[in-house]
């Protein structure tokens, strides 16, 4: 009895005590962070072992515990909205920019709270490496509502790609104007480029709800997806009468069978895919992905060569697909975290020099090693997790493109990609609706968002395909004013003139 009554006790004190000791010595209660994984090439395969030591490292040179939880793309906006029903709110998490229609409201609902205090307090290192007119940005009536990720060099972020073996194989400049542009796609549909012997060219692709095909609307100054203050309205692209030319030419393109038939259908798979295959002589990306095209399109297609080039000069002078915000990520602190400032320590230790050489280099005497003076000797060979880590783990960047370390990562493609950021800079279509106060209007009828809404895109592609003539369109837009789109302008106008006047 008494042998048991003495087991019982060390149990009790193994499972009970213990813990309660631990307790009074453990650390604060981490804080959570909910983020996509990005859809990042070769993360997937090694998370979750190879995400923990930096994520530990991150955590212990901060001085914040923070524990991350990390989500795939496609089911991370579900997966915030479960947290939100089930209120479970994680202290910080993610979206792609304030308003972004794929999460629940954060600022109107009142998940994310004001950060300035805090800021003010705690982040003296971020307030001082992001420039101000991102601070603007992620301003709502005057208070910063979310810590950005500073997009830079340029909110130009994707460009022309053109198979430059093609245009040499079929004897042609590179294009300058949207004529020239179409001289060459013709090139590209007649004069066999890929050399098999078969009409089996696509000379240029786009993805579904008009995406990632922007360029031959950015020749006219209008974007599918765009809003611009115009004679004392904010208006969305479609209304204008740009938008009529530039639907005309994307029309003209399909209809010559220089735009991919299947354009409507192409998810971001299949598109991928068509390219890859080495049938595709022209479409358009994220500049910086310049070298990830050349090596995978290469492989599969020796000799082949992948540039990026000016986009299509409009009769105006426009050229470039939509800008960007200033800021890709936003991390917002919810009315759930139980120490703001803990989170903005975490955030401020991570733009500091320590915070990004960890996530450029990985962990000292593992992936680089310090030498004297400071210097870092690292090999990229010997550290393939940077190419995920210096993305995912970056969350608020160090407000410049560091083109030391991009060439040293990639000696062939690196000089190539500061050209392609040359071209970018120079070029791109301003979006101030990028990323903005979606009207109520809009929300309560989703079928007239532009350019998603069903009512608006089965207009679109029916007079792409050429099922509708170019002038229906006008009766199109007056009936899309007439069904709510007019109360939106003005609801957006109101949104346009508290931000910017
Ligand atoms: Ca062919």
């Amino acid at each position: 009895m008494k042998a048991r009554a003495l087991y019982w006790t060390c149990v009790f004190s193994l499972f009970i005590l213990c813990p309660l000791l631990g307790i009074l010595h453990a650390s604060p209660r981490p804080i959570v962070i909910m983020m996509t994984d990005m859809q990042l090439l070769g993360y997937r395969e090694t998370y979750p072992s190879a995400v923990e030591p930096y994520l530990r490292a991150m955590a212990e040179k901060s001085g914040v515990p923070v524990t991350f939880h990390i989500f795939p793309h496609a089911e991370y906006p579900n997966r915030i909205k479960l947290a939100l029903a089930s209120g479970n709110l994680p202290d910080v998490y993610n979206t792609y920019g304030l308003y972004d229609v794929n999460f629940p409201e954060a600022i109107r609902s009142g998940i994310a709270i004001p950060l300035d205090n805090y800021l003010l307090k705690y982040g003296r290192n971020l307030l001082r490496r992001i420039p101000p007119y991102v601070w603007e940005a992620v301003k709502v009536n005057g208070k910063i509502y979310a810590i950005p990720e500073i997009l830079l060099p340029s909110p130009t972020r994707r460009g022309v790609f053109i198979r430059a073996d093609w245009l040499k194989r079929v004897g042609a400049n590179t294009p300058v104007t949207v004529e020239d542009y179409l001289q060459v796609l013709r090139l590209f549909r007649d004069k066999d480029p890929n050399g098999n012997g078969a009409k089996d060219e696509i000379p240029y692709i786009g993805r579904e709800n008009l995406t990632w095909m922007e360029c031959f609307f950015g020749a006219y100054g209008v974007l599918p997806n765009g809003w611009h203050y115009i004679n004392g309205r904010f208006v969305p692209d479609i209304v204008r009468k740009e938008f009529i030319q530039a639907l005309g030419t994307v029309r003209q393109l399909y209809l010559e069978g220089l735009l991919d038939q299947e354009f409507p259908v192409n998810t971001g798979a299949m598109w991928e895919a068509k390219i890859l295959s080495g049938k595709v002589g022209m479409w358009e990306h994220i500049g910086s992905r310049l070298p990830m095209w050349q090596r995978e399109i290469e492989k599969r297609n020796p000799g082949a060569k992948v540039i990026v080039i000016p986009a299509p000069l409009g009769p105006k002078g426009h050229r470039g697909t939509g800008k960007y915000a200033p800021y890709l990520r936003v991390w917002f602190v919810t009315r759930a975290a139980k120490d703001p400032a803990a989170v903005v320590r975490f955030f401020d230790w991570l733009i500091t020099e320590e915070g990004q050489r960890l996530v450029k280099y990985g962990l000292p005497g593992i992936t680089y090693h310090l030498k004297a003076g400071e210097k870092i000797d690292w090999d990229p060979a010997q550290d393939p997790d940077h190419a995920w880590r210096s993305i995912l783990l970056a969350m608020v960047n160090d407000g410049k493109m560091d083109w030391e370390y991009e060439l040293r990562k990639d000696p062939v493609n690196g000089p190539r990609m500061r050209e392609v950021y040359e071209i970018l800079a120079k070029e791109g279509i301003d979006n101030p609706g990028y990323d903005f106060e979606v009207p109520k209007t809009l929300l309560d009828r989703p079928e007239l968002k532009p350019p998603t809404g069903v009512f608006f895109l089965e207009h679109i592609l029916r007079i792409i395909l050429g099922k509708e003539p170019l002038s229906s369109y006008e009766d199109f837009i007056r009936e899309w004013l007439r069904r709510g789109g007019e109360s939106a302008i003005a609801e957006a106008t109101i949104w346009y003139k508290n931000k910017y006047k």
